[in-house]
């Protein structure tokens, strides 16, 4: 077990990010606790367990056990590496993409290809942060993930945007909004990922890194939480050409 030291900057962050989420949690139950429209509540379902889940995954690693320290190989030497970040991941980023989905009226194609698209690209990336054979070998893991993020986002920058663009005017905004919000700050896991510790350039160091991928956290999941939850009014706002009787 790999405990950071108390009072350290990668503590602080961790336990920023764990009472942050919590937090998010909370609130989110709060506003959704009387809310019984079926429609309504599934994107309350499926927002709530973003934080949930990320606050779990931050307490485990403010507490020493969501973290590993290995030889990564060809001189890279001892290596930390936070493998809850990617357990957390795996099942919110999904989540993200679903409400996404939702406000986008997505068909299902649409929304399988997304999400496979997805955990290819967690799945990727764990394989080159646990990875032992060296940099070379990281780097080639985290291209290969890239690769699946760029083609992600040009699904939701194209087809999806095509769908949201058929539904009210309203409810296309908050999508444009929430995936511009996403594509944004997605794009930064990335560049931490290769120009941290896992990359091994280590242009900063652990600390600088873990403060900064709980930033982009609480930002994608409590942030973008908060801007679809108070907009509730639009959310099952209709196609911009249906007939009143139709919505
Ligand atoms: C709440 C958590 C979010 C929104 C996490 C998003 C994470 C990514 C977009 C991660 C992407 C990665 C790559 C594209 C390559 C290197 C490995 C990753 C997993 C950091």
């Amino acid at each position: 077990m790999v405990t950071p030291d108390p009072g350290s900057l990668q503590s602080i962050s961790l336990w920023v990010g764990t009472v942050g989420m919590a937090l998010g949690t909370l609130y989110f139950l709060w506003e959704g606790w009387s809310v019984r429209d079926p429609e309504e509540q599934e994107y309350y379902v499926v927002t709530i367990f973003v934080p949930a889940i990320a606050a779990a995954s931050y307490f485990s690693m403010a507490t020493g056990f969501g973290v590993i320290s290995f030889d990564a190989g060809q001189g890279m030497g001892e290596t930390v590496i936070y493998w809850a970040r990617y357990a957390d991941w795996l099942f919110t980023t999904p989540l993200l993409l679903i409400d996404l989905c939702l406000l986008a009226d997505a068909d299902r194609n649409t929304i399988y290809t997304l999400i496979g698209l997805d955990v290819f690209m967690v799945g990727t990336g764990v394989a080159g942060a646990l990875a032992r054979e060296g940099q070379t070998v990281r780097i080639v893991w985290w291209a290969i993930s890239t690769g699946a993020l760029l083609v992600l986002l040009y699904v939701l920058f194209g087809t999806l945007s095509e769908q949201a663009s058929r539904l009210s005017t309203d409810r296309a905004a908050l999508f444009s909004q929430l995936r511009n919000l996403t594509i944004a700050l997605w794009l930064l896991y990335p560049v931490l990922w290769i120009l941290g510790t896992e990359g091994g350039v280590e242009l900063f160091g652990l600390g600088v890194e873990t403060a900064l991928f709980a930033a982009l956290d609480l930002l994608a999941k409590v942030g973008f939480g908060f801007l679809l939850l108070r907009s509730r009014d639009v959310w099952t706002t209709g196609a911009l050409d249906a007939s009143p009787a139709d919505d």
